[in-house]
Formats: structure tokens, C-alpha cells, sequence
């Protein structure tokens, strides 16, 4: 059997515990739309694997061996598009039940399907989105006649209704990448784009994220890993330049911490990757996360 994530205690159930603080939960899928690059489906393993490099401690007195966190492990493998929704959706409102913090880790981004269906469900009313992502993700179709892809997967997750498109922040987004589509669609319905640019002024992005902290209370954390520059982060699907650094990221989660009810990592491609630094970001990630909540 595989090692849990650094600091934390595998179980295969949570019924049973108590005074839980986070969960984390493997997701091994990836779409098959054959215009992107495989590899997300094996980050899970890498993540955990790469997290036993960490000693996990830091000088935040929260740190993750202070919390109360169990690991989960993977969902089954080779599990079809419904099979893995349902899989990951019941783990999730099973964690939201424990009053516990989903930690997910994809897969590609169209996972977060299932996540949304869990939150839906789920003991807990989620009143905003942060979407961490170079990309939009709200393609109706894409490639052509398929609607559930990394690409199409925040158009889907709108339709169940359960969150107002006003609520929902991209941070991060940029690029040459996009469908006019899918901008419009992301004007029309009013969402709010926190774009990479607006990094280069602090004093901007501060007060943006600031707006979001005090309306949004219970907010659920999308991450797709490509929000960062692929010089900080190579093992991605679909690299975007001109994106976030490492810093830059950290310093979003830890603003954020205290209001995230959901949190997912998705679009670690360890195939593409050089010497694992993306599944280390990763890893680090989950500790800054669990530093400030
Ligand atoms: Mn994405």
C-alpha cells in the first residue's frame, strides 16, 4: 500500500472519527479527449510520495503536525466519468458532514465536477468560488462535441445551479489560450477576473482578494496548478506563460485560508515535470494551507 500524504493517517473510512480538521482524498482520473497531454491521473502518488521530503514543520506554530488530518487515499482507478463523480462527490459530503476541510488531489480539472456535486449535497451552504487558473474552463463543448473536459468542467458546474456566477473569482486567468466564447459567457453572467496582470500592482491584488474575504465566508478553492508560470511549475497540461509565482500563490492561500470550506489541486502532470518541483509545489501548498487555517 501507498504512503499517506506526510503527517497525516491513512484510513479507509471516516465514520468513526472525531475532531477531524482536513481530509484528503486522491482523485487518479483524466479525461480522454486526446488533444491534451496524459499524465494528470498519476499526480496523487507523486504528491504524496514527494510529501515525505517535507518535514512538514514551519515556523507558523499551525502547522500540519498541530491539525487533525486524515489521508483517504485514492478513489479506484480506471473508475469511467460517472463513476469517479459519484465516488469523489459521496467522499466529499462525508468530509463536509465531519466538519472537515476536503483536501482534493486530481486528476485533471474535470474531476471538479464531482467535488461541485459533493459541496451541492453537502452539509454546508458554499457562497463563492475562487477559481485558480490560467484558463477559464467554461467552454460549452471542447474539443468539439465533448462537454465534460478540464475545458468545459466550470460551464457544467454553473448549470447545477448552486452558486450565483456573480460569486464565483478567477484568479490568475491570462493568456492566448482562451475561446471568445467563453469570455463573453464569463462577462455576461457578471464573474469576476482577477487576471495575472493584476499581480504586477500589490496593492491592487490585496484589495481584490480583500473584497472576497469579507463576502465570501465559505468559499470553495479550485486550483488548477497551472495558474502558475511553467518556470515555476513545468509539469502542467497546458502551460500558459506569464502566470504566478510560487510566492505569489502562497500568499493567496494564506490570505484565503480562514474562509476555504473545499479545497482541490488539479493538473499536477508529473510526465511533464522536471525534477518533481510541480508535485513539490504541491505538496508545499497543502502545507501553507494547513499553516493558516
Ligand atoms: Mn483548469
Amino acid at each position: 500500500m501507498s504512503k499517506p500524504f506526510y503527517g497525516t493517517f491513512p484510513v479507509k473510512e471516516i465514520d468513526s472519527a472525531v475532531d477531524l480538521d482536513a481530509v484528503i482524498i486522491g482523485v487518479p482520473y483524466e479525461d480522454n479527449a486526446k488533444i491534451y497531454q496524459k499524465g494528470a491521473s498519476t499526480a496523487p502518488k507523486k504528491i504524496r510520495e514527494f510529501s515525505s521530503f517535507f518535514s512538514g514543520q514551519s515556523l507558523s506554530d499551525q502547522s500540519i503536525h498541530q491539525h487533525n488530518v486524515l489521508d483517504l487515499m485514492d478513489l479506484a482507478e480506471n473508475l469511467n466519468y460517472d463513476e469517479m463523480q459519484k465516488g469523489l462527490s459521496e467522499k466529499v459530503q462525508e468530509i463536509l458532514r465531519k466538519k472537515a476541510l476536503p483536501i482534493i488531489l486530481g486528476g485533471d480539472h474535470s474531476i471538479a465536477l464531482g467535488t461541485a456535486k459533493g459541496i451541492m449535497k453537502g452539509d454546508i451552504e458554499i457562497d463563492g468560488i475562487v477559481w485558480l487558473d490560467a484558463h477559464l474552463d467554461l467552454m460549452n463543448e471542447y474539443p468539439e462535441g465533448e462537454k465534460y473536459t478540464r475545458a468545459t468542467v466550470l460551464k457544467r458546474i454553473i448549470e447545477l445551479g448552486f452558486v450565483d456566477p456573480k460569486k464565483i473569482h478567477f484568479i490568475g486567468s491570462r493568456g492566448h489560450n482562451l475561446g471568445l466564447e467563453e469570455i463573453e459567457f464569463c462577462k455576461e453572467q457578471g464573474m469576476n477576473i482577477i487576471d495575472a496582470k493584476t499581480f504586477q500592482n500589490r496593492e491592487k491584488m490585496l484589495e481584490a482578494l480583500a473584497q472576497i474575504i469579507k463576502h465570501q465566508k465559505n468559499i470553495y478553492v479550485s486550483l488548477d496548478i497551472d495558474v502558475l508560470d511553467p518556470a515555476f511549475a513545468p509539469g502542467v497540461s497546458v502551460p500558459e506563460p506569464g502566470g504566478l509565482t510560487t510566492r505569489e500563490l502562497f500568499e493567496v492561500i494564506n490570505l484565503l485560508a480562514k474562509n476555504i470550506k473545499c479545497f482541490e489541486i488539479v493538473e499536477v502532470n508529473p510526465k511533464q515535470d522536471i525534477n518533481h518541483i510541480t508535485s513539490k509545489i504541491a505538496c508545499k501548498t497543502i502545507f501553507e494551507l494547513l499553516d493558516s487555517i
